[in-house]
Parts: C-alpha cells; sequence; structure tokens
C-alpha cells in the first residue's frame, strides 16, 4: 500500500516523538495520543477515531518543501471543497480539519531526516471551543481512518514527483490565503496587510501600508 515501513501503536505521546528516533522510510501511525503537539509547543486534541501519524524521510529536497508538499497531499486526498491554508492547515469551510507540523531532525548542521506530522480528524471527538470540524460530521458518518490514510499515502506519492517550481506553483494556486486581506499573529507581533505570495522557502509575503514583509511563521485570520 506504500513504501512506507508502517509501525503501528494504540497509544503514544506523539508520533512524532516516535518518529525522530525511526528510520527514514517508516510511517507512525497511533490510534491515540496523549502529548499530541502542534506548533511551537500547542496542544493538539488527538483522541481515539483520528488518523495521528508522522512520515520519517530522508530529505531528498528542502526541508522547508515538506510542509507545503504534505498540505497540498491531505487536500488531494480529501477532495473538492477542502483548501490550503498557509502555513500548515487544511480547513473545509474555514474549519481546520488537519494540521501538519514538519520537524528536521539535524546531525551537525544537516537535516538527517524530516519528521512530517499528520493529524486528521475523521471520527474523533474536538472541544467545542476549537474552530475545527472532523470528516465524520461533515460527512454525516464515520469514514474508515485506514482508507483516509491510504489516500493520503497516494497523494503524498504523486506531490512527491514535483519538482520545487512546480511545487511551489501549485501551492500557491492552491493556497486559500493568497489574495486576501489578512491579520498574521507572528512571534514577533501581528502583521495586517494583503497576502501577495509564497515565497520559494515557503514564507507569505504580505504587503502591508508600510512595505512588503515576509513571514516565516503566523497564525492568520481572515479579515
Ligand atoms: C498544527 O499546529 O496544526 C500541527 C498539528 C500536527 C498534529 C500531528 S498529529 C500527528 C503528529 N504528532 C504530533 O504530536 N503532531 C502531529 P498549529 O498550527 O500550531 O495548530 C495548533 C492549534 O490547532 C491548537 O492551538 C488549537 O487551537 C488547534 N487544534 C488543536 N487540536 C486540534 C484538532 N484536533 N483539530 C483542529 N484544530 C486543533
Amino acid at each position: 500500500m506504500s513504501e512506507f515501513n508502517i509501525k503501528r501503536f494504540s497509544k503514544v505521546e506523539s508520533t512524532n516523538d516516535v518518529g525522530r528516533m525511526e528510520k527514514p522510510g517508516t510511517l507512525i501511525v497511533a490510534k491515540e495520543q496523549t502529548k499530541g503537539k502542534g506548533r511551537f509547543g500547542r496542544v493538539w486534541e488527538s483522541g481515539k477515531g483520528g488518523l495521528w501519524m508522522s512520515l520519517v524521510v530522508s530529505p531528498s529536497r528542502p526541508v522547508q518543501e515538506y510542509t507545503m508538499l504534505v498540505a497540498l497531499a491531505v487536500r488531494a486526498a480529501l477532495g473538492p471543497g477542502f483548501s490550503v491554508k498557509w502555513p500548515n492547515d487544511v480547513l473545509y469551510k474555514g474549519k481546520k480539519v488537519s494540521g501538519i507540523l514538519s520537524e528536521a531532525v539535524f546531525s551537525g548542521n544537516t537535516p538527517e531526516k524530516v519528521v512530517v506530522g499528520i493529524g486528521v480528524n475523521v471520527n474523533n471527538m474536538l472541544s467545542s471551543s476549537l474552530n475545527a470540524v472532523s470528516l465524520r460530521q461533515i460527512y454525516r458518518k464515520e469514514k474508515p481512518v485506514d482508507v483516509v490514510m491510504k489516500h493520503i499515502l497516494t497523494a503524498y506519492k504523486n506531490a512527491s514527483q514535483l519538482s520545487s517550481s512546480e511545487l511551489l506553483e501549485r501551492y500557491r494556486s492552491e493556497c486559500s490565503t493568497l489574495g486576501k486581506n489578512i491579520r498574521a499573529a507572528t512571534l514577533s507581533g501581528d502583521v495586517v496587510g494583503k497576502a501577495v505570495d509564497i515565497t520559494a522557502d515557503g514564507e507569505l509575503v504580505v504587503q502591508t501600508t508600510r512595505g512588503k514583509r515576509i513571514l516565516q511563521e503566523g497564525d492568520v485570520s481572515i479579515l
């Protein structure tokens, strides 16, 4: 079903942390995570019924491309109606159905492997405080988690064939953030303006009243 050596767990703290210890070519999947994490150490709700997995890859392309690549693959696997939000979300009608967390493991200055964590709300419960949605809520019925996983792995394989410039072009065309007036909450403060481009490194270019800003990270809301 895939070129990955799949290791399944019923419960782990975080599939990304398990993945860090594994060889490239391994795919870690868990039914439940007790310390699922998002960017900047945020909590990622990971109850039973969701798809929580991490791909361990040896970086054959620039590390920063993996989040873009996997976001496109997840969106393609979920189908029409879903959109990519910069940098690492897949949304359905503005609600988050999937989040991606890529972490590079370095040996000195060289990235030895990249662990790409993918969380998809399939049949799991979600706190009502989150702006989130599950596939079960969207389709009003349970979806087999393994089928969703298989579709993502196929889409990942296809997207992996793209060159860097093709990947960027596709990410630009599918990223729903582009062309919108936004507020990005970044680690160094808020940036307000129009999202005008994505750089080759996956950064968001925002046209503000005081010129262009290039953001490496941030939480975007549409104004
Ligand atoms: C992400 O972070 O969206 C990356 C999520 C990656 C999760 C996967 S699951 C497998 C692997 N193992 C891990 O430990 N992690 C990866 P970020 O953009 O920082 O978004 C985090 C925010 O999303 C939280 O602060 C909440 O507001 C919200 N959130 C938490 N759980 C959620 C869920 N299940 N669905 C949608 N939103 C959620």
